[in-house]
This record gives C-alpha cells, structure tokens and sequence, in this order.
C-alpha cells in the first residue's frame, strides 16, 4: 500500500515537471523556452520563418531580466558569435516594433551610437558579439545565428 501511494505521488510530480518544462535542447526563462540556434546562420526573414517552423518566434526581449538572461547565457556559452533577435524598423525606418507582436519597445539595450543604420541598410536587431551582446541594427540580409523563444508547455487539464 505505501509503495503504490509512492508510486501515485511520484507521478504526479513527475506529470507536474513535465508539464512545466523546455522542449530538449531549450532553455528555461520565467514563463518562455529558448533555443539559440548556431547550426546555420540565416538571414533575419529566413531565421524568423526557422522559429515558426519550431512553434517559436525570433526572440523578443521585454525586459532587463530577460535581456540578462540571454546575454549570460551567450557569455557563458563562449559562442563567439552574433545572434538576431525579432526586432525590426524594415516597415517605417527608425520605428523599431517586435516583429511577432508590432508592439513597440519599452526595455531596449542598444550599444553606444546605435541603431546607427549605416548607408541606410540596417533595418534589423541582433545581439552583436562585437559589442558583448549589446543590441546592434544591422543589414536584414546578413547570415547570422538566432534566438527562437516560444512559451513553455502548457500544463494538461486534469479530467476527474
Ligand atoms: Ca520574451
Ligand atoms: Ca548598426
């Protein structure tokens, strides 16, 4: 009797886990999941549909907490390299909106003198390794990696 209530007890823990996990491979931040994909870098139009392709979107950092998080993850990881994240001014230029929502910006961490866009060609945001992940504008078309972010899993309802 008290092994099967271990038993039920463990798996109810274990259901709790799970449903309040990251896919593998992910990364856990307050409510969302990230991956940094490195595998191929892309451009930033070819990275936001490789997010969709996953249940996710190019990255939208909304605060300083989250900004911290990716930049010590970079950091830590030593990747050495530059990373879109979902933030354009393609649509009206020096309008910088999050792609995924069109919401404006309210936390931004631009490098010193950016958004900058030089030669007026740089409509898009990455985390630039040159400036240690502050934030940089840079040409749309450039191939570099990327941050996907989707929301983590949604806890099952429990039918009883
Ligand atoms: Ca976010
Ligand atoms: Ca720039």
């Amino acid at each position: 009797m008290g092994s099967v209530y271990r038993f039920v007890l463990l798996s109810a823990v274990v259901a709790v886990l799970s449903a309040q996990s990251c896919p593998g491979g992910w990364y856990h931040h307050a409510t969302s999941c990230y991956a940094f994909i490195d595998a191929e870098p892309l451009g930033w139009a070819e990275a936001m549909f490789y997010c969709s392709t996953l249940h996710a979107n190019l990255v939208q950092i909304e605060s300083s907490s989250e900004n911290n998080f990716l930049k010590n993850h970079l950091f830590a990881a030593k990747t050495n390299a530059t990373y879109w994240i979902g933030l354009t001014d393609a649509l009206v230029e020096g309008k910088y909106l999050w792609q995924t929502t069109q919401d404006d910006v309210n936390f931004v961490d631009w490098a010193p003198g950016e958004p900058n866009d030089v030669a007026h060609t740089e409509d898009c945001a990455a985390l630039w390794f040159g400036y240690h992940y502050q934030w940089n504008d840079a040409f749309c078309a450039n191939r570099y990696d990327f941050i996907c972010e989707r929301e983590m899993t949604e806890r099952p309802n429990i039918i009883g």
